[in-house]
């Protein structure tokens, strides 16, 4: 039997089923999610969820003339496959297939591109501006999870809202989850909301009058009509409190200031978001209303799949995994540890020696693993949800009363707190240490993720200390050295499995401003190379040299260790003595570490042709995974051999210089 997901290609297709047919495309929706995404993984739970959700927004409203906005986007799978990706499905995420996020240049059907949370309630707001300033009609309709709404510029978009539009539908698709449980204070709103018997109550009127509605004009009058009738329901009880919601919390109820109401936004809810025909009729009500509306509907991450309902923090995003069990790939025996983990750990040594040392991580607590620490030590733990720029001024006004807090922020998330880094940290010159895990390539994600910019946009700040370790100990040193700084310390290392070197049972201070001779030249008469190797680029110029070597090279090998302060020592003597100077970065080259190492050169007037490898002035697509993005801009032993070979060729022989290195 042919299935309706094979029928539907385009959302005008999902309007000519009827309910039992939709309902049955959510079953061969949640099936293709589970199946299509277990061998390269992607983000299972999140999409589980908004299976009717999507469904019943592709059936009431009409893209791309109406635009749908996802926060974040990783929960656009169902909306890709409603919307003529389906054959592609099984590709996302890999090398050439689709992205795992919304992409304006991937679908017309994806009016605006996302991965990074809170974006999605400001830029709705734009679009609504633009159409009431050309007077055109689309409906726009902002899909924002729990958390993504704690984040400050959700809030900056809704205090914004009602005096920008009349006409704006938001959707808070609440379950109560982050990537972890979602914390803080609207978090545990939301849930008096969800608990709360007027709320509740509410709820059930609004869903009984909404079941009855008939179709067409009808509907629309008495949509139009309810919608004075719940304003005036809402605002008793958000005025007037009962006695019994005075006994809760002692101080006029739960719910005596309906935060989105007070906003100017109607609200309704909260709606169960699985029950199809509830979702389906509330949105056609919705799409009546004059005033902006948002909508809140629950769900439940992983819907669908046990594993994944009993673990949404695991299958909120997760690499391959087992259909029947959910089991993921144990990892390799003897395999390195993480480079994250291995931070995870040092916090915990760092802080059982240093009461001044505190972690911090704004909802990332198993992608950095800074949850190590909160399980060893959690009173030295705080999780600020996603809010990086809070994260960051948190750190600095500790760090003004004495202590020593680490954040641990994914290098593309702390690209949001830059003010912060320049205007608090560096400004004040306040000792907070920044440790930026996924700096390099998050292969998988793509463009939104990879953090290539870290070492351009720290590099221009005075008072800041930056640097990269090439291997886990060098990591924890640097971690150990920043702790004893008195000015802001950005450490960057990336994503995925370390080198496999062994850690010391005590780490070393390390002077600031000092790169490591790994590898001085020979002076055998072979052309001078000298490999200046940035990070986990140490691995690539190891594999280079031999190679070098064999082609008559002499080669020596430098480990910056820092970008900033640079070693201008070691840096103008390699400089000098070597026939091809070559940089390598895990980072865009404009401005990078290949670009410090120029502006020396210049200001010493140093001479040697310099090769810098690294990542062009372009956003890298996504793909299965590192190798095939260095092998397709160059981060190649091959051709690393290569550029020096087409200098050694064009730099004429009386360049080269006949200084002995000791
Ligand atoms: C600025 C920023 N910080 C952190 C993240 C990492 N992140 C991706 S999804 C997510 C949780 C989103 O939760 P919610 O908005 O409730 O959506 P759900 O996955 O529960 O549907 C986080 C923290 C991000 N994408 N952007």
């Amino acid at each position: 039997m042919s299935r309706y997901l094979e029928m539907v290609s385009a959302p005008s297709q999902v309007k000519k089923l009827t309910l039992e047919q939709l309902q049955q495309l959510a079953e061969e929706i949640r099936l293709e999610l589970i199946e299509g995404l277990s061998r390269n993984g992607g983000h299972l739970g999140p999409n589980l969820g908004v299976v009717e959700l999507t469904i019943a927004l592709h059936y009431v409203f009409n893209t791309p003339k109406d635009k749908f906005v996802w926060d974040v986007s990783h929960q656009v799978y169902v909306h890709k496959l409603l919307t003529d990706r389906r054959d592609r499905f099984r590709t996302i995420r890999s090398t050439g297939g689709l992205s795992g996020f919304a992409m304006r240049s991937e679908s017309e059907h994806d009016c605006y591109g996302a991965a990074h949370a809170g974006t999605a309630l400001s830029a709705a707001l734009g679009i609504c501006a633009a159409r009431d300033r050309r007077g055109s009609d689309e409906n726009v309709v902002a899909i924002i999870g729990d958390a993504a709404l704690t984040n400050g510029i959700s809030f900056e978009a809704l205090n914004n809202l009602a005096h920008t539009t009349k006409r704006f539908i938001a959707i808070l698709n609440d379950n109560e989850w982050s990537i972890a449980k979602n914390v803080g204070a609207i978090s545990s709103y939301l849930n008096k909301l969800i608990t709360h018997p007027s709320y509740n109550k509410l709820a059930r009127d609004f869903e009984k009058f909404v079941r009855r509605l008939p179709k067409g004009e009808l509907a629309l009058k008495l949509a139009r009509k309810a919608e004075e009738g719940f304003k005036g329901a809402i605002t008793d009880v958000s005025l007037q409190p009962s006695p019994s919601m005075m006994e809760a919390d002692g101080r006029g109820g739960y719910g005596n200031s309906l935060i989105f109401e007070e906003m100017g936004l109607r609200y309704l809810g909260p709606i169960d978001g699985h029950d199809l025909p509830l979702v389906i009729s509330t949105l056609e009500f919705a799409k009546t209303c004059d005033q902006p509306i948002v909508i809140h509907v629950l769900t439940k991450k992983g819907k669908g799949f046990e594993a994944a309902l009993k673990n949404p923090e695991k299958f909120h995003g997760l690499g391959p995994y087992d259909v029947a069990t959910g089991a993921t790939l144990p990892a390799k025996t003897g395999a390195p540890p993480n480079w994250q983990d291995v931070f995870g750990n040092a916090m915990v040594k760092l802080c059982q020696k240093d009461n001044s040392i505190v972690g911090i991580t704004a909802a990332m607590p198993s992608g950095t693993s800074l949850k190590i620490l909160e399980k060893a030590m959690p009173d030295r733990y705080y999780d600020v949800g996603i809010a990086e720029e809070h994260a960051v001024l948190f750190a600095c006004g500790m760090a003004t009363m004495g202590l020593h807090p680490i954040c641990a922020i994914y290098s593309t998330f702390l690209q949001r707190a830059y003010d912060c880094i320049v205007h608090d940290a560096a400004l004040q010159d306040l000792p907070v240490i920044f440790c930026m895990d996924r700096a390099g390539l998050s292969p998988q994600d793509g463009p939104t993720h990879h953090g290539l910019f870290d070492i351009s946009y720290v590099r221009s700040v005075p008072n800041c200390i930056a640097m990269a370790p090439k291997d886990e100990d060098e990591l924890v040193d640097m971690m150990f050295t920043a702790t004893h700084e008195q000015h802001p310390t950005f450490i960057r290392y990336p994503r995925g499995p370390a080198e496999g070197v062994p850690i010391k049972d005590q780490p070393r201070l390390l002077e600031i401003g000092k790169a490591e001779i790994v590898q001085s030249f020979a002076n055998d008469g072979g052309r001078k190379v000298a490999l200046f190797a940035l990070g986990n680029m140490m691995n690539l110029a190891r594999k280079a040299a031999p190679k070098l070597a064999a082609e008559g090279c002499d080669v020596a090998i430098i480990n910056p260790r820092f970008v900033k302060p640079l070693d201008a020592g070691a840096t103008e003597f390699f400089g000098r003595a070597a026939d091809v100077v070559v940089t390598l970065e895990d980072h865009v080259l404009m401005g990078g570490y290949g670009s410090a190492v120029l502006e020396l050169f210049n200001e010493k007037r140093v001479t040697t042709p310099v090769v810098q490898i690294g990542w062009p002035d372009q956003f890298i697509e996504h793909a299965s995974n590192v190798e095939d993005l260095r092998r397709k801009y160059g981060l190649t032993v091959e051709n690393i051999i290569s550029r020096v070979k087409a200098e050694m060729v064009s730099a004429p022989m009386e360049r080269r210089s006949d200084l002995a290195i000791a």
